[in-house]
C-alpha cells in the first residue's frame, strides 16, 4: 500500500500530490489513530466522486419526507437531478394520503430572473403549491444562482407563511455553500431545530419511545426497522427521515431517547435535542445482523427494564436462527474476497460489518465528505481546525428549553450505563475497524480509483452511479451502496440475508472476467462504402 500511494502520488503535479497526500492513509494498525485530511475543498480539475450542498440538503435529510412539498428555487435542472434519484421509499397509511415525493416541484429560474431577481417568481410558485395541494408545510430549496443574485427566501417563506396559514421554511443550502453535501445535511438539521422540532407535544403512547436518527429508508431498510422495532416493543416516535411525515419531526421531542444511525448526516439534531430537550442519544447500526443485535441490545440496556431486555433477547435468538441458516450456506463462497467501499459519509464504515460476517475483508474504503472523526472518532472534533468553509455554515446557539427541557437520565445512570458500554455522545469512526495495511482515502478521485482496480483486482467495488461503469468496464462488479442497485432493503436481520445473497451472485459469477470488447477480441473492422 505505501508503494502504491507513492505512485499515486508521483503522477500528480507536485502542489497537488502534496495537498493528496494528507488525504490518502495506510493504516498502521497502532493504537493511536494516525491523522487523515478530511472536509476540504476538492483540487480543482480532479473527478471528485462528491455532490453538493443543496443534494445534501433537499435531497438527503428532507427528500424522504412524504408530505412537505419541497420547493426548489432555482434553475430547472437542480431539480431533475433530485427527482426521484435517490431510492428512499415511503408508505402513506392510505393510498388518499398526502405523498409528494413523486413531484418535482421547480421555480424554473429563466435568465431574466438572474437578472431581475427571482422572489416574485418563488412567491407565485408557493401560492400555486398552495393552490393545488393545499400542503401541511413547505420547504424552500436554494440553488447556486439564488444565493449569487441575493434572493432572500427566508423573507419570501416568512411572508408566505403568513398569507397561507401553514408553515413554511427556507434552506440557504446553495450547491457551493460548503466544499460537499455534508454541509447541507448541518443547514438542513439547523432549519429543522428551528421550524418544525418540538411544535406539536403529543405523541403515540408507548413504553418505550425513541427517535431513529439518520436512517433513510433507501431501498426500504426502514420497513425492516419499523418491523424489528415494533416485534421489539419499542415505540418510534420518529424518524429522520426515512418514510417519515412533517407530524413526526414535530413531536420528536416527546422521545425518550434518539439513536443515531448516519450521524454524519444528522449528529447536529441530535445535540440540540439533547441540549434543548434533554434527550440522550447514542450511536447504533443496523448494517448487518451482529450489529443490528448489539444496537437492539444497547437500547433495551437503556431503558433497563427486564421485559424489554428479555423481548429483545427473544426477537434476537429468532432472527439469528434463519440469518445463521443463510449464512452457513454463503459463508464458504465469500470467505477471503476482497471488497473496497467508497461511499458518502458512514455507509463506507457501516457495511464492512457486513462484509466481516461473509468473512470478507475490506481493504480501501473512505467517504466522499465524512469529516475527521468519521474516521478518527468523535473524540477528535476539539482539535479539528475550523476554517473559512466550516465557518461559512451557522452554528445555532441553543439552549434548554424553558418548560420542555427534562434530563430523562441521571447523570449517575448515564455513568453507570457508559461502564456497560453504552457510549453516549461517542462514534468510533471507521479506522478502528480497519485492518492494519488497509488504505484508507478520503475524496477518492477517479485516477485512484482506476489505480486501485489496476493495483489489486477487489472481488467487489462499492460506490455509487457514477462510478459504476467505469469499473464494470475493467472488469470488476460494482455494488452500488447507495441505492443498492435497486435491491435491498439491507439493513436489520432481514436486510443481511438479502447483502449475503447478493453479494454471493456478484462475487462468484464469471461474467467479468470474460469481459472483452469485440474489437480487443478481434481488432477489426468492417464496412461498405456507398456511394
Ligand atoms: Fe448518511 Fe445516507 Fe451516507 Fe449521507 Fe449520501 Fe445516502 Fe450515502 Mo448517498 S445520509 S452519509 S449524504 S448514510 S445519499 S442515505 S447513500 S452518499 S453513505
Ligand atoms: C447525492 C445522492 C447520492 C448519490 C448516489 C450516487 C444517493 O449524494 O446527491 O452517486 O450513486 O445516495 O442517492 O449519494
Amino acid at each position: 500500500p505505501q508503494r502504491w500511494k507513492q505512485e499515486v502520488l508521483k503522477k500528480y503535479p507536485k502542489k497537488v500530490a502534496k495537498k493528496r497526500e494528507k488525504s490518502i492513509v495506510v493504516h498502521d494498525g497502532a493504537e493511536v489513530l494516525q491523522k487523515i485530511q478530511a472536509n476540504v475543498r476538492t483540487i480543482p480539475g480532479i473527478i471528485t466522486q462528491r455532490g453538493c450542498t443543496y443534494a445534501g440538503c433537499k435531497g438527503v435529510v428532507l427528500g424522504p419526507t412524504r408530505d412537505i412539498v419541497n420547493l426548489v428555487h432555482g434553475p430547472i435542472g437542480c431539480s431533475f437531478y433530485a427527482w426521484l434519484t435517490r431510492r428512499n421509499q415511503t408508505l402513506p397509511p392510505t393510498p388518499e394520503s398526502e405523498n409528494f415525493m413523486n413531484y418535482c416541484f421547480s421555480t424554473d429560474m429563466q435568465d431574466s430572473n438572474i437578472v431581475f431577481g427571482g422572489e416574485i417568481k418563488l412567491k407565485q410558485a408557493v401560492r400555486e403549491v398552495f393552490e393545488i395541494f393545499k400542503p401541511k408545510s413547505i420547504g424552500i430549496f436554494s440553488t447556486c444562482p439564488v444565493g449569487l443574485i441575493g434572493d432572500d427566501v427566508h423573507a419570501v417563506a416568512r411572508e408566505m407563511k403568513e398569507e397561507l396559514g401553514i408553515n413554511i421554511f427556507g434552506f440557504s443550502c446553495e450547491g457551493y455553500k460548503g466544499v460537499s453535501q455534508s454541509a447541507g445535511h448541518h443547514i438542513a438539521n439547523n432549519a429543522l431545530m428551528k421550524h418544525v422540532i418540538g411544535l406539536r407535544d403529543e405523541a403515540p403512547k408507548g413504553k418505550y419511545k425513541v427517535n431513529m436518527l439518520g436512517e433513510y429508508n433507501i431501498g426500504g431498510d426502514a420497513f425492516e426497522l419499523e418491523r424489528i422495532f415494533e416485534k421489539c416493543g419499542l415505540t418510534l416516535i420518529s424518524s429522520f427521515s426515512g418514510n417519515s411525515t412533517i407530524e413526526q419531526f414535530e413531536r420528536a421531542h416527546m422521545a425518550d431517547l434518539n439513536v443515531v444511525m448516519c450521524h454524519r448526516s444528522i449528529n447536529y439534531v441530535a445535540e440540540m435535542m439533547e441540549k434543548k430537550f434533554g434527550i440522550p442519544w447514542f450511536k447504533v447500526n443496523f448494517i448487518g445482523a451482529e450489529a443490528t443485535a448489539k444496537s437492539l441490545r444497547k437500547i433495551a440496556e437503556y431503558f433497563g427494564d427486564q421485559e424489554l431486555i428479555d423481548r429483545v433477547e427473544e426477537v434476537i435468538a429468532e432472527e439469528m436462527v434463519i440469518v445463521k441458516k443463510e449464512l452457513e450456506v454463503i459463508y464458504p463462497h465469500t470467505q477471503g474476497k476482497l471488497a473496497m467501499m467508497f461511499v458518502g459519509g458512514s455507509r463506507a464504515h457501516h457495511y464492512q460489518e457486513l462484509f466481516t460476517e461473509l468473512g470478507m475483508s475490506t481493504i480501501a474504503a473512505g467517504y466522499e465528505f465524512g469529516h475527521r472523526d468519521d474516521y478518527e472518532g468523535r473524540r477528535v472534533i476539539p482539535t479539528i481546525q475550523i476554517d473559512a468553509d466550516s465557518r461559512n455554515i451557522e452554528e445555532l446557539t441553543i439552549e434548554a428549553d424553558e418548560t420542555r427541557f427534562n434530563p430523562r437520565i441521571t447523570e449517575e445512570r448515564k455513568a453507570e450505563l457508559e461502564s456497560k458500554g453504552c457510549g453516549f455522545n461517542d462514534y468510533e469512526g471507521m479506522m478502528v475497524d480497519m485492518a492494519k495495511g488497509a488504505l484508507v482515502i478520503d475524496d477518492l478521485s477517479h485516477y485512484e480509483m482506476e489505480k486501485l482496480i489496476e493495483a489489486y483486482h477487489p472481488d467487489v467495488f462499492c460506490a455509487g452511479i457514477k462510478e459504476k461503469y467505469c469499473v464494470q468496464k475493467m472488469g470488476i462488479p460494482l455494488k452500488q451502496l447507495h441505492s443498492y442497485d435497486y435491491g435491498g432493503p439491507y439493513a436489520g436481520f432481514g436486510g443481511a440475508v438479502n447483502f449475503y445473497k447478493d453479494i454471493d451472485m456478484i462475487v462468484n459469477t464469471s461474467i467479468w472476467k470474460m469481459i472483452k470488447a469485440p474489437w480487443e477480441a478481434e481488432p477489426v473492422i468492417e464496412a461498405e462504402f456507398a456511394v
